[in-house]
């Protein structure tokens, strides 16, 4: 009742792939313009949101997920010139509002609201930086989810917009100058067709321009760009002390960089044209990501021969690797995170021990431990600190811990973290949770690290759901991080959060990450797999009960799955995802991706890619295999990071092959959002609704609404588990 096929409107495209015929019949789907897709989009929807709409605990969801989300939220301050700056969301507003106050108890007054700059939210700021002594302040916003910005300046003291704009920025640095005269910035080259977000355009040839505040763009000073290299992404970070431009340049997703910097008192004339940078590191072997510099001394987070990580100094007076030196060297087990100076000669030094977050305090001249800071189980999720000042904050955040943000000071004699600010969500009690973490072993015998978060005292009987998530790419570890629909599944649906630590990710540093990337690729898809496997055989659950959910190169691992082990898991949610593996380079950032997963037009790499490829391993129509997991599709019309033809050429052969199954009985749908991206800045209203609409469609399609589950240890029928929705402690 829920599957349909399209007819093909497109006589067949084949491709030639190093002497492999592959046909592309959905390819019409990759002209976002054509009447076709849009009335495919259209007919999809039209089917997908009356779906969606008629589960059976959509509405009980969405209240009760609009309520427990209706809680304020903080981030850290940060402090420039005397003031100090901070985001502050009430609840439910669409988007952050940034304030500022004199004094850390005086009265804040609003800076900055994006709400005001569209009714339904859908214009946010994506970048925002003060000048060094708040002078002005430079914010890039972006429409509709896209990942192009539009930056615009203001003067910190009395909010006056100035005149200047700046177009066509995307993956861009902002850096001012100390002198707050001008700024460094990213932006790509005019090109043909639209630049809203909904073109595929590839984005090649990034240049690195200076803006003098009061010009115009069209004035702005070309400082660096690499016509060689169409690929090459650069990034300048202002040295502490003002005096040096240094500049990292990066070809794809890979955590290795140039390093080139300039000397800018070294100008006599300012800056005025392409500057005089001097090479330091002009290969990719390693990462270099500048954390400070004494004088001519730099020091830099790397993996230069230290794949968890290490700081090394740099005098830029003897540049040779022979003058090279370890500040810190690399842990023997755990992965040195991010690195920042406070206080002139300390360092903020985050270390990440099995996927969770170490906090210290070193000394920079010596590279010695001053202390520990505590921290309970869970992630550092932000810091703010400047090296020169003596005070800072982090915020910690876990799966039951919304956040609570701490304060030090290190010029007091005896410096002690104190909790500055600690935000409690009405009706969510972090004593009716628990969260674990277990190692299971991969195909290969690997252990893997998952947490689980369920309620106190469950009862490993082999009927739990199950939400699954993983990643698994481009370093990025998956810490604990604080999701209240995810804590309503857990209370009132008796499900298990099950986050697995796949490898391809950072969670143990490089060598975890390469074991899941290229060639290797298929440990991500084992370890996840492994995760489903472990947890039925340890009693949590049943394969039948398993959602499994992913997003953007998470959508890819969950298609992925889906195709290798459709009898695994009961319910398959795959957002954003990347499902053409063979043309993903060719549409807008695609070609960085590269890195984590080869290119088609490699004879050795094709054949990786064609095994896993999600749009290429679909059954073929007539299929009488074993019946797929329910799956729900997402994409969004402004999706310029993994554009929507990824999600709409893999959903019309999955229901055009699976579909054709006469034992198919769930449903295989696509939801696509309007006015929306890949994620970032997505409204809360938008974020709600998503939310509300994925574990509608898990429960509905596990069955979780027709059966037993627990609330606080007690089982509840479904009525009463609706009821419980409605009528939970606020
Ligand atoms: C989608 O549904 C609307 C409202 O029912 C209808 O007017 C429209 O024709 C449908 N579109 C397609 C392509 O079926
Ligand atoms: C299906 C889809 O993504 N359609 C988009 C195509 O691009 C236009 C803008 O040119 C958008 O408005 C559509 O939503």
């Amino acid at each position: 009742q829920y599957l349909f096929s399209f007819p093909i409107l497109a006589p067949t495209t084949v491709d030639d792939y190093h002497g492999a015929q592959i046909c592309d019949p959905y390819i019409w789907l990759e002209d976002n313009d054509s009447a076709e897709t849009m009335a495919y989009v259209e007919k999809q929807n039209n089917l997908t949101m009356p779906y969606l709409e008629q589960c059976a605990i959509r509405a009980q969801f969405h209240q009760r997920l609009t309520e427990l989300y209706d809680y304020p939220k903080y981030s850290c301050p940060y402090k420039r010139g005397k003031r100090y700056f901070y985001f502050h969301n009430k609840g439910l507003q669409n988007q952050d509002v940034l304030y500022v106050q004199d004094t850390l108890d005086g009265a804040a007054t609003v800076f900055f609201d994006p709400n005001k700059l569209s009714d339904d939210g859908t214009v946010a700021l994506k970048m925002g930086r003060l000048s060094e002594e708040c002078e002005y302040f430079a914010y890039g916003l972006s429409t509709s989810g896209s990942d192009w910005v539009t930056v615009s300046f203001m003067k910190a003291d009395d909010l006056t917009q100035l005149p200047d704009v700046l177009e066509r920025v995307k993956f861009s640095c902002l850096a001012w100058t100390h002198d707050a005269k001008g700024i460094f910035y990213n932006c790509y080259p005019r090109q043909e067709g639209k630049t809203d977000g909904t073109e595929t355009t590839c984005n090649i040839n990034q240049k690195l321009y200076y803006h003098a505040i009061g010009s115009k763009q069209s004035e702005d000073i070309l400082v660096a760009e690499f016509p060689e290299h169409p690929k090459w992404h650069s990034s300048v970070t202002i040295s502490d002390d003002g005096r040096y431009a240094v500049l990292s340049i990066t070809e794809g997703c890979e955590p290795v960089n140039q390093l080139w910097y300039c000397d800018l008192q070294q100008l006599p004339d300012g800056i005025t044209g392409l500057l005089p940078w001097v090479k330091l590191v002009d290969n990719f072997n390693a990462q270099y990501s500048y954390v400070t510099n004494e004088g001519t001394v730099f020091t830099f987070h790397s993996n230069l021969d230290a794949p968890r990580y290490c700081l090394i100094n740099i005098d830029i007076q003897k540049p040779d690797r022979q003058y090279w030196t370890t500040l810190i060297p690399q842990h023997d087990k755990d992965v040195l995170g991010s690195v920042s100076c406070v206080n002139q000669h300390h360092l903020l030094v985050n270390y990440v021990h099995d996927v969770k977050d170490i906090l210290q305090v070193y000394e920079l001249s010596t590279g010695r431990l001053v202390r520990d800071l505590p921290l309970d189980v869970g992630t550092v999720a932000g810091v703010s600190c400047k090296k020169k000042h003596s005070d800072f904050f982090y915020k910690f955040t876990s799966f039951t811990t919304p956040g609570i943000i701490y304060y030090c000071d290190l010029s007091e004699s005896i410096p002690e973290p104190k909790v500055f600010r600690e935000v409690e969500v009405k009706g969510i009690k972090q004593e009716d949770y628990e969260t674990s973490q277990v190692f299971y072993p991969s195909k290969d015998g690997t252990k893997i690290p998952m947490f689980l978060v369920h309620a106190k005292g469950l009862k490993k009987d082999g009927t739990n759901p199950v939400f699954l998530y993983g990643y698994g790419g481009f370093e990025a570890s998956i810490q604990p991080y604080y999701n209240v629909a995810y804590l309503l599944y857990v209370r009132h649906l008796g499900g298990i959060l099950a986050v697995a630590n796949i490898r391809g990710g950072g969670e143990y540093g490089l060598t975890w990450h390469k074991a899941g990337t290229l060639g290797n690729k298929q440990n991500c898809f084992d370890d996840f797999q492994c995760a489903a496997e472990f947890l039925v055989q340890e009693k949590y659950t049943t394969a039948s009960r398993i959602a499994i959910n992913g997003a953007s190169n998470g959508g890819l691992l969950v298609a992925t799955c889906v195709n290798q082990r459709p009898d695994l898991f009961g319910c398959a949610v795959a957002e954003v995802g990347v499902m053409d593996m063979l043309k993903f380079h060719k549409f807008t950032i695609g070609h960085a991706w590269t890195t984590d997963y080869g290119c088609s037009d490699d004879p050795e790499q094709f054949k990786w890619l064609i095994k896993y490829s999600p749009l290429h391993n679909l059954p073929q129509s007539p299929y009488s295999g074993p019946p797929y997991p329910a799956i729900l599709l997402l994409t969004a019309d402004h999706d310029d990071r993994v554009v929507p033809l990824h999600t709409l050429k893999y959903c019309a052969a999955l229901q055009h092959g699976v579909g054709s199954s006469p034992v198919q009985h769930q449903p295989l749908m696509v939801r696509v959002d309007t006015r929306s991206g890949h994620g970032a800045g997505k409204p809360t209203t938008k974020a709600i609704l998503e939310d509300t609409h994925i574990f509608s469609f898990i429960a509905e399609t596990l069955g979780v609404c027709q059966c037993l589950t627990y609330v606080n240890g007690e089982k509840l029928s479904h009525q009463n588990v609706l009821l419980s929705i409605k009528s939970a402690p606020v």
